[in-house]
């Protein structure tokens, strides 16, 4: 018998018909560049997901805890079958997969950080998964590789992507999009 999808495809189990997701990649150690290419090949090889875009590479100021190396950041946007906790879930093992260490600091040097973005128009508020993310609106790291990728999309209750980057309080010097090939 299907299971049948709660309205935010939060529930666990199958999801009859893809959903577009969005991911933000972030990485300022060990080779940040690499990090995001091999992020990037481990997701377009999850199972029940495909690749549809991904942005340009970005080279952006750390915010939040400013003491510690720049960051690069890409977006991507996925077909997936997953619901948004399995997505979150797969995408954790990737992190941990890739030498991500927990140490508890916030905002802190990292590997590697997954996060989602959007999961189609659904809002979802838990503790282990807020979507939109609850930073997305502030965060030029953020809404720049995603305006390259889609300046119409919309955010739930937040306008599209370019409203938001019209809004965004931001030093263009914070972020620098890179020629490089992902
Ligand atoms: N969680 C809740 N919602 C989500 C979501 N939409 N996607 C929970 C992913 N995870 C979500 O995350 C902490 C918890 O958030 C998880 O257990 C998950 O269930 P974490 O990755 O373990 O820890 P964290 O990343 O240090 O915390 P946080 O608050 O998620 O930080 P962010 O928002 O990821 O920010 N500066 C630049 N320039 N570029 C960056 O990429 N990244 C950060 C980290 C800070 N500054 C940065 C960058
Ligand atoms: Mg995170």
């Amino acid at each position: 018998m299907p299971r049948r999808r709660g309205a935010a495809g939060v529930e666990k189990g199958i999801v009859a018909r893809t959903e577009t997701a969005f991911i933000g990649i972030g990485s300022n150690l060990d080779d940040p560049v690499q990090q995001v290419r091999m992020a990037v090949g481990a997701i377009s090889r999850l199972s029940g997901c495909s690749v549809r875009r991904c942005s340009s590479l970005y080279r952006t100021r750390p915010w939040g805890l400013e003491n510690q190396p720049a960051f690069i950041n890409a977006v991507v946007k996925l077909e997936t079958r997953l619901t948004a906790l399995q997505l979150l879930e797969v995408l954790q093992a990737l992190e941990t997969r890739q030498g991500r260490r927990r140490d508890g600091l916030r905002w802190g040097p990292r590997r590697l950080d997954l996060d989602i973005l959007l999961y189609g128009q659904s809002r979802i508020a838990m503790e282990a998964l807020e979507i939109p993310h609850r930073h997305l609106h502030q965060r030029a790291f953020v809404l720049l590789p995603l305006q390259e990728i889609d300046a119409r999309l919309p955010v739930p209750g937040m306008g599209t992507v370019s409203e938001l980057v019209s809004r965004l309080d931001y030093d263009p010097d914070e972020i620098e999009m890179l020629t490089l090939v992902v």
